[in-house]
Protein backbone atom coordinates (compact mmCIF):
# COMPACT_ATOMS: atom_id res chain seq x y z
CA UNK A 1 0.00 0.00 0.00
CA UNK A 2 1.00 3.23 -0.72
CA UNK A 3 0.62 5.58 2.14
CA UNK A 4 -0.27 9.30 1.48
CA UNK A 5 -1.78 10.08 4.77
CA UNK A 6 1.26 8.20 7.25
CA UNK A 7 4.99 8.18 6.94
CA UNK A 8 5.73 4.49 8.58
CA UNK A 9 9.42 4.04 9.69
CA UNK A 10 11.31 1.20 11.04
CA UNK A 11 13.81 2.13 13.83
CA UNK A 12 15.75 -1.33 15.10
CA UNK A 13 12.64 -3.58 16.63
CA UNK A 14 10.13 -0.50 16.83
CA UNK A 15 7.79 0.36 14.16
CA UNK A 16 7.04 4.06 13.64
CA UNK A 17 3.97 5.79 12.16
CA UNK A 18 3.38 9.39 12.19
CA UNK A 19 0.44 10.44 11.24
CA UNK A 20 0.86 13.28 8.53
CA UNK A 21 -2.14 15.56 7.36
CA UNK A 22 -0.96 18.68 8.48
CA UNK A 23 -3.02 20.60 6.57
CA UNK A 24 -5.74 19.46 9.02
CA UNK A 25 -4.03 19.00 12.10
CA UNK A 26 -4.15 15.22 11.31
CA UNK A 27 -8.08 14.60 11.41
CA UNK A 28 -8.34 11.13 10.72
CA UNK A 29 -10.26 10.23 7.11
CA UNK A 30 -10.96 7.17 6.39
CA UNK A 31 -7.76 6.87 3.99
CA UNK A 32 -5.73 7.69 7.01
CA UNK A 33 -7.03 5.06 9.19
CA UNK A 34 -6.68 2.30 6.74
CA UNK A 35 -3.23 3.14 5.94
CA UNK A 36 -3.08 3.00 9.89
CA UNK A 37 -4.39 -0.02 10.22
CA UNK A 38 -2.28 -1.39 7.07
CA UNK A 39 0.98 -0.51 8.51
CA UNK A 40 0.16 -2.13 12.20
CA UNK A 41 -1.33 -5.48 10.62
CA UNK A 42 2.25 -5.39 8.96
CA UNK A 43 4.03 -4.99 12.03
CA UNK A 44 2.06 -7.24 13.78
CA UNK A 45 3.73 -10.07 10.85
CA UNK A 46 6.87 -8.95 11.20
CA UNK A 47 8.51 -11.05 13.63
CA UNK A 48 11.56 -8.67 13.38
CA UNK A 49 9.29 -5.94 15.03
CA UNK A 50 8.25 -5.81 19.14
CA UNK A 51 6.24 -2.53 19.23
CA UNK A 52 5.01 0.47 18.06
CA UNK A 53 4.59 3.67 18.40
CA UNK A 54 2.04 6.20 16.81
CA UNK A 55 2.92 10.38 16.81
CA UNK A 56 1.77 12.90 15.09
CA UNK A 57 3.55 16.39 14.43
CA UNK A 58 4.19 18.98 17.02
CA UNK A 59 0.91 20.98 16.42
CA UNK A 60 -1.35 18.35 16.76
CA UNK A 61 -1.35 14.45 17.55
CA UNK A 62 -4.42 14.42 15.73
CA UNK A 63 -7.53 16.86 16.04
CA UNK A 64 -10.00 14.49 15.64
CA UNK A 65 -12.36 12.55 13.22
CA UNK A 66 -12.46 14.35 9.83
CA UNK A 67 -15.43 16.59 10.72
CA UNK A 68 -15.10 17.65 6.78
CA UNK A 69 -15.59 13.66 5.82
CA UNK A 70 -18.67 13.50 8.48
CA UNK A 71 -20.92 16.17 7.69
CA UNK A 72 -23.22 15.28 5.21
CA UNK A 73 -23.23 11.53 6.07
CA UNK A 74 -27.10 10.37 6.63
CA UNK A 75 -27.49 7.01 8.48
CA UNK A 76 -28.22 4.34 6.17
CA UNK A 77 -24.83 5.63 3.79
CA UNK A 78 -23.12 5.24 6.54
CA UNK A 79 -24.38 1.85 8.39
CA UNK A 80 -24.26 0.34 4.37
CA UNK A 81 -20.80 1.64 3.28
CA UNK A 82 -19.65 0.36 7.33
CA UNK A 83 -18.12 3.78 7.82
CA UNK A 84 -15.82 4.22 10.48
CA UNK A 85 -15.78 0.14 11.03
CA UNK A 86 -11.78 0.65 10.41
CA UNK A 87 -11.55 2.12 14.11
CA UNK A 88 -11.59 -1.03 15.85
CA UNK A 89 -8.77 -2.83 14.37
CA UNK A 90 -6.00 -0.77 16.19
CA UNK A 91 -7.79 -1.83 19.45
CA UNK A 92 -6.91 -4.97 18.64
CA UNK A 93 -3.11 -5.19 17.74
CA UNK A 94 -1.39 -7.82 19.91
CA UNK A 95 2.05 -6.03 19.99
CA UNK A 96 2.12 -3.24 22.30
CA UNK A 97 1.58 0.16 20.77
CA UNK A 98 2.99 3.73 22.48
CA UNK A 99 0.93 6.96 21.64
CA UNK A 100 3.37 9.82 21.56
CA UNK A 101 1.32 12.41 21.55
CA UNK A 102 2.26 16.43 21.37
CA UNK A 103 -0.03 19.64 21.12
CA UNK A 104 -4.26 18.63 19.78
CA UNK A 105 -4.99 15.28 21.20
CA UNK A 106 -9.30 15.99 20.38
CA UNK A 107 -11.78 13.56 19.48
CA UNK A 108 -11.22 10.71 17.80
CA UNK A 109 -7.55 11.50 18.02
CA UNK A 110 -7.83 10.83 21.88
CA UNK A 111 -9.64 7.82 21.45
CA UNK A 112 -6.98 6.63 18.85
CA UNK A 113 -4.29 7.39 22.22
CA UNK A 114 -6.56 5.27 24.17
CA UNK A 115 -6.82 2.44 22.27
CA UNK A 116 -2.96 2.91 22.17
CA UNK A 117 -1.29 0.90 25.20
CA UNK A 118 -0.04 4.09 27.04
CA UNK A 119 0.83 7.39 26.52
CA UNK A 120 3.38 9.51 26.71
CA UNK A 121 2.88 13.08 26.15
CA UNK A 122 4.68 16.32 25.74
CA UNK A 123 4.00 19.34 27.99
CA UNK A 124 2.14 21.06 25.09
CA UNK A 125 -0.75 17.94 24.61
CA UNK A 126 -4.04 18.88 24.66
CA UNK A 127 -6.37 16.78 25.43
CA UNK A 128 -10.36 16.89 24.70
CA UNK A 129 -13.29 15.13 23.83
CA UNK A 130 -15.25 17.69 21.99
CA UNK A 131 -17.84 15.94 19.94
CA UNK A 132 -20.91 17.16 21.97
CA UNK A 133 -19.97 20.90 20.61
CA UNK A 134 -20.53 18.96 17.35
CA UNK A 135 -23.99 17.93 18.20
CA UNK A 136 -22.61 14.85 18.65
CA UNK A 137 -20.82 12.00 21.28
CA UNK A 138 -18.03 10.22 21.03
CA UNK A 139 -18.32 7.48 19.01
CA UNK A 140 -15.11 5.17 18.87
CA UNK A 141 -14.84 3.59 22.16
CA UNK A 142 -14.14 7.58 24.23
CA UNK A 143 -17.22 7.14 26.51
CA UNK A 144 -16.48 3.74 28.13
CA UNK A 145 -12.47 4.24 27.68
CA UNK A 146 -11.68 7.62 29.51
CA UNK A 147 -14.03 6.85 32.65
CA UNK A 148 -11.61 3.54 32.94
CA UNK A 149 -8.63 5.63 32.54
CA UNK A 150 -9.68 9.19 34.85
CA UNK A 151 -12.86 7.88 36.66
CA UNK A 152 -16.50 8.48 35.98
CA UNK A 153 -16.51 12.35 37.36
CA UNK A 154 -13.76 13.76 35.40
CA UNK A 155 -15.07 11.66 32.34
CA UNK A 156 -18.36 13.61 33.03
CA UNK A 157 -16.97 16.69 33.18
CA UNK A 158 -14.98 16.27 29.90
CA UNK A 159 -17.29 14.40 27.55
CA UNK A 160 -20.12 16.98 28.45
CA UNK A 161 -18.44 20.27 28.75
CA UNK A 162 -16.16 19.24 26.12
CA UNK A 163 -13.50 20.94 27.33
CA UNK A 164 -9.74 20.60 27.02
CA UNK A 165 -7.44 19.24 29.36
CA UNK A 166 -3.53 20.64 29.53
CA UNK A 167 -0.81 18.03 29.75
CA UNK A 168 -0.25 18.23 33.27
CA UNK A 169 -4.05 17.32 34.27
CA UNK A 170 -4.19 14.74 32.09
CA UNK A 171 -0.68 12.86 33.44
CA UNK A 172 -2.00 13.88 37.17
CA UNK A 173 -5.78 11.85 36.18
CA UNK A 174 -3.95 8.74 35.02
CA UNK A 175 -4.56 9.58 31.39
CA UNK A 176 -0.57 10.22 30.53
CA UNK A 177 1.55 7.52 31.57
CA UNK A 178 4.80 9.98 31.33
CA UNK A 179 5.05 13.84 30.68
CA UNK A 180 8.07 14.90 28.98
CA UNK A 181 9.73 18.05 27.58
CA UNK A 182 8.15 18.52 23.79
CA UNK A 183 11.92 18.35 22.67
CA UNK A 184 12.49 14.59 24.57
CA UNK A 185 8.72 13.32 23.19
CA UNK A 186 9.95 10.97 20.08
CA UNK A 187 13.06 9.70 22.00
CA UNK A 188 11.61 9.07 25.09
CA UNK A 189 8.47 7.06 23.01
CA UNK A 190 11.41 4.64 21.15
CA UNK A 191 13.63 4.43 23.97
CA UNK A 192 10.43 3.06 25.66
CA UNK A 193 9.56 0.89 22.94
CA UNK A 194 13.07 -0.16 22.08
CA UNK A 195 12.99 -1.68 25.54
CA UNK A 196 9.94 -3.91 25.43
CA UNK A 197 11.34 -5.00 22.03
CA UNK A 198 14.01 -6.29 23.68
CA UNK A 199 12.08 -8.00 25.79
CA UNK A 200 10.57 -11.84 24.88
CA UNK A 201 7.38 -10.85 22.42
CA UNK A 202 5.70 -13.83 23.50
CA UNK A 203 5.73 -12.75 27.37
CA UNK A 204 5.09 -9.25 26.13
CA UNK A 205 1.86 -10.15 24.52
CA UNK A 206 0.54 -12.34 27.13
CA UNK A 207 1.61 -9.52 29.88
CA UNK A 208 -0.80 -7.23 27.43
CA UNK A 209 -3.25 -9.28 27.46
CA UNK A 210 -3.42 -9.93 30.80
CA UNK A 211 -3.48 -5.94 31.88
CA UNK A 212 -6.13 -5.87 29.33
CA UNK A 213 -8.25 -8.45 30.92
CA UNK A 214 -8.50 -6.10 33.88
CA UNK A 215 -10.69 -3.60 31.95
CA UNK A 216 -13.15 -6.05 31.18
CA UNK A 217 -13.52 -8.80 33.60
CA UNK A 218 -13.91 -9.60 37.42
CA UNK A 219 -10.92 -9.21 39.71
CA UNK A 220 -11.39 -13.17 40.64
CA UNK A 221 -11.63 -14.04 36.84
CA UNK A 222 -8.93 -11.55 36.15
CA UNK A 223 -6.37 -13.25 38.40
CA UNK A 224 -7.19 -16.51 36.97
CA UNK A 225 -6.65 -15.24 33.90
CA UNK A 226 -3.31 -14.39 35.22
CA UNK A 227 -2.41 -17.33 37.04
CA UNK A 228 -3.04 -19.60 33.70
CA UNK A 229 -0.94 -17.43 31.54
CA UNK A 230 1.94 -16.80 34.44
CA UNK A 231 2.04 -21.07 34.50
CA UNK A 232 2.38 -21.21 30.68
CA UNK A 233 5.41 -19.26 30.56
CA UNK A 234 7.39 -21.90 32.39
CA UNK A 235 6.91 -23.72 28.75
CA UNK A 236 8.73 -20.77 27.04
CA UNK A 237 12.57 -20.88 26.32
CA UNK A 238 12.69 -17.81 27.34
CA UNK A 239 11.68 -17.69 30.81
CA UNK A 240 14.17 -20.25 31.45
CA UNK A 241 16.71 -18.27 29.41
CA UNK A 242 15.73 -14.84 31.32
CA UNK A 243 16.39 -16.72 34.83
CA UNK A 244 19.37 -18.42 33.95
CA UNK A 245 20.45 -15.39 32.69
CA UNK A 246 19.63 -13.57 35.83
CA UNK A 247 21.47 -16.48 38.45
CA UNK A 248 24.68 -16.40 35.99
CA UNK A 249 25.03 -12.45 36.05
CA UNK A 250 24.65 -11.83 32.00
CA UNK A 251 22.20 -9.89 30.17
CA UNK A 252 19.47 -12.30 28.60
CA UNK A 253 19.29 -13.16 25.02
CA UNK A 254 15.28 -13.75 24.43
CA UNK A 255 14.89 -15.68 21.00
CA UNK A 256 10.80 -15.00 20.89
CA UNK A 257 10.45 -18.91 21.78
N1 LIG B 1 -11.69 17.59 10.88
C1 LIG B 1 -11.43 18.21 9.72
N2 LIG B 1 -10.63 19.28 9.61
C2 LIG B 1 -10.07 19.75 10.72
C3 LIG B 1 -10.30 19.16 11.99
C4 LIG B 1 -11.16 18.02 12.05
N3 LIG B 1 -11.40 17.35 13.16
N4 LIG B 1 -9.60 19.86 12.93
C5 LIG B 1 -8.97 20.84 12.26
N5 LIG B 1 -9.25 20.79 10.95
C6 LIG B 1 -8.75 21.66 9.90
C7 LIG B 1 -9.45 23.02 9.96
O1 LIG B 1 -10.72 22.97 9.32
C8 LIG B 1 -8.46 23.89 9.21
O2 LIG B 1 -8.61 23.66 7.84
P1 LIG B 1 -8.71 24.91 6.79
O3 LIG B 1 -9.78 25.78 7.28
O4 LIG B 1 -7.32 25.56 6.89
O5 LIG B 1 -8.97 24.26 5.47
C9 LIG B 1 -7.11 23.30 9.62
O6 LIG B 1 -7.39 21.98 10.08
C10 LIG B 1 -6.46 24.08 10.75
O7 LIG B 1 -7.40 24.17 11.80
P2 LIG B 1 -7.79 25.57 12.51
O8 LIG B 1 -7.63 26.70 11.56
O9 LIG B 1 -9.10 25.38 13.13
O10 LIG B 1 -6.63 25.65 13.60
P3 LIG B 1 -6.69 26.37 15.01
O11 LIG B 1 -5.29 26.29 15.54
O12 LIG B 1 -7.35 27.70 14.93
O13 LIG B 1 -7.64 25.44 15.90
C11 LIG B 1 -8.42 23.32 16.80
C12 LIG B 1 -7.24 24.16 16.23
C13 LIG B 1 -7.92 21.89 16.97
C14 LIG B 1 -8.83 23.90 18.16
C15 LIG B 1 -9.64 23.41 15.82
O14 LIG B 1 -9.15 23.06 14.52
C16 LIG B 1 -10.73 22.45 16.17
O15 LIG B 1 -11.52 22.70 17.08
N6 LIG B 1 -10.83 21.32 15.41
C17 LIG B 1 -11.94 20.37 15.55
C18 LIG B 1 -11.78 19.53 16.79
C19 LIG B 1 -12.94 18.56 16.97
O16 LIG B 1 -14.10 18.97 17.11
N7 LIG B 1 -12.63 17.27 16.98
C20 LIG B 1 -13.63 16.23 17.16
C21 LIG B 1 -14.15 15.77 15.83
S1 LIG B 1 -15.46 14.54 15.98
C22 LIG B 1 -16.11 6.78 15.36
C23 LIG B 1 -14.79 7.08 15.20
C24 LIG B 1 -14.33 8.36 15.48
C25 LIG B 1 -15.20 9.36 15.87
C26 LIG B 1 -16.53 9.05 16.03
C27 LIG B 1 -17.02 7.75 15.75
N8 LIG B 1 -16.59 5.43 15.11
C28 LIG B 1 -15.62 4.36 14.98
C29 LIG B 1 -17.98 5.13 15.10
C30 LIG B 1 -14.66 10.68 16.15
C31 LIG B 1 -15.32 11.85 16.07
C32 LIG B 1 -14.56 13.11 16.20
O17 LIG B 1 -13.39 13.13 16.43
Amino acid sequence: MVYQNIIVEIRGKVGLVTLNRPQALNALNEALIAELNDALGSFESNPEIGCTVITGSEKAFAAGADVKEMAEKTYVESYLGRFLDGWTRIAETRKPVIAAVSGFCLGGGLELAMMCDFIIASETARFALPEITLGIMPGAGGTQRLPRYIGKAKAMDLILTGRMMDAVEAERCGLVARLVAPDRLLDEALAAASKIAAYSQPIVMMAKETVNRAQETSLAEGARFERRLFLSMFSTEDQKEGMKAFIEKRKPAFRNR
